[in-house]
């Protein structure tokens, strides 16, 4: 426990990961106060977003984190080693971002969709572009079919800024993640919603001690109205996974909800008789595009388990 002797006249205190470079992390005291530090040992790794036990290391500007604190979820992709990487901690959020080009893929969209139900965080949609389609009697139906299951969808233009306040608003106290394909305006999302902040971080870094040309890892930057978000470039080009036949079911809410109905407990939702899931999709209570969603999440996670990807 004594890292350099003084051990009985440290204070220790709990503190949130706001940064992560190469070795060294940013932590935000409980005072508000922020600090650089870096970690005991090398078996443990922290990830923003993560609440840890750290204390100040006598002669030395960094603090010494002691502690990880467990996690209310991780945001994971697996590596090129192919084992798992945890990119973020004790998110809230998952903000997936469409836009009116490039097309959307709305299968990607689902699956984001599942990744967040599985994670336990609220999925927020965010449509950018929108000013592409100004003079356009245009409706984009899929939007409505996520507003029907409950899911917030957020029309906007990172370009104009039009609807950005309403993310602001509903990341109100929650740490969000911006999630979606490439070229449907992420960074310029980020930007909009941060504005001048992430100079701030910048600045820090240099601070810091590492020097200028440090990488930043991963970054949580505070926002407008008490959110913030955490952003790297390992978190934007994050894809969903998917690890076994369970996660599918979870993943659609609207048919754990009809499955509830079904006449087998076991039921699969494709030919059984007496399914009040295809019959939902029959009279149209379920969308027919997310049922066929959720076939292609069941099918590519049967081949996952049975271990032919
Ligand atoms: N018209 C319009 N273009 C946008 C908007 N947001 C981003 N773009 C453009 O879309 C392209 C991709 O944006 P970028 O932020 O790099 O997307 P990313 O790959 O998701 O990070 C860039 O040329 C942006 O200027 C928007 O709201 N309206
Ligand atoms: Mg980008
Ligand atoms: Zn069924």
């Amino acid at each position: 426990m004594p890292a350099c002797g003084h051990t009985s006249l440290m204070t220790e205190d709990t503190a949130t990961v706001i940064a992560t470079y190469s070795r060294r992390m940013r932590l935000r005291l409980a005072t508000g106060e922020e600090v650089g530090a870096r970690i005991k040992g090398k078996r443990i790794k922290a990830v923003c977003g993560d609440l840890v036990t750290a204390t100040p290391i006598v002669s030395e500007v960094d603090w010494l984190i002691t502690e990880i604190g467990e996690r209310r979820n991780e945001l994971t992709r697996p590596n090129t080693c192919g084992q798992t990487e945890v990119l973020a901690a004790n998110v809230d959020a998952l903000i997936i971002v469409a836009s009116v080009v490039p097309l959307p893929d709305w299968y990607i969209v689902d699956r984001y969709l599942c990744a967040a139900e599985i994670m336990g965080v609220l999925p927020i949609i965010v449509f950018n572009k929108i000013d592409l389609l100004e003079g356009h009697d245009i409706e984009i139906g899929e939007l409505q079919e996520y507003r029907d299951i409950g899911i917030p969808v957020i029309e906007c233009s990172a370009e104009t800024g039009k609807g950005t306040s309403d993310i602001l608003t509903s990341l109100a106290g929650q740490c969000g993640i911006v999630v979606g394909q490439s070229g449907v305006g992420k960074s310029s999302l980020i930007n909009q919603l941060v504005g001048g902040s992430e100079q701030r971080i910048g600045s820090i870094s240099t601070k810091s001690g590492e020097g200028r040309h440090t990488t930043v890892n991963s970054v949580m930057i505070s926002l407008q109205g008490g959110g913030s978000l955490i952003d790297s470039p390992g978190v934007r080009d994050y894809a969903p996974a998917l690890s076994d036949v369970t996660d599918a079911a979870v993943g659609f809410r609207e048919i754990v909800a009809a499955a509830q109905l079904c006449r087998f407990a076991n039921c699969r939702h494709l030919r059984e008789p007496g399914c009040a899931v295809k019959e939902g999709v029959d009279n149209d209570s379920i969308s027919y595009r997310r049922y066929e969603s959720f076939k292609r999440v069941v099918n590519l996670t049967e081949k996952l388990s049975a271990g032919k990807y």
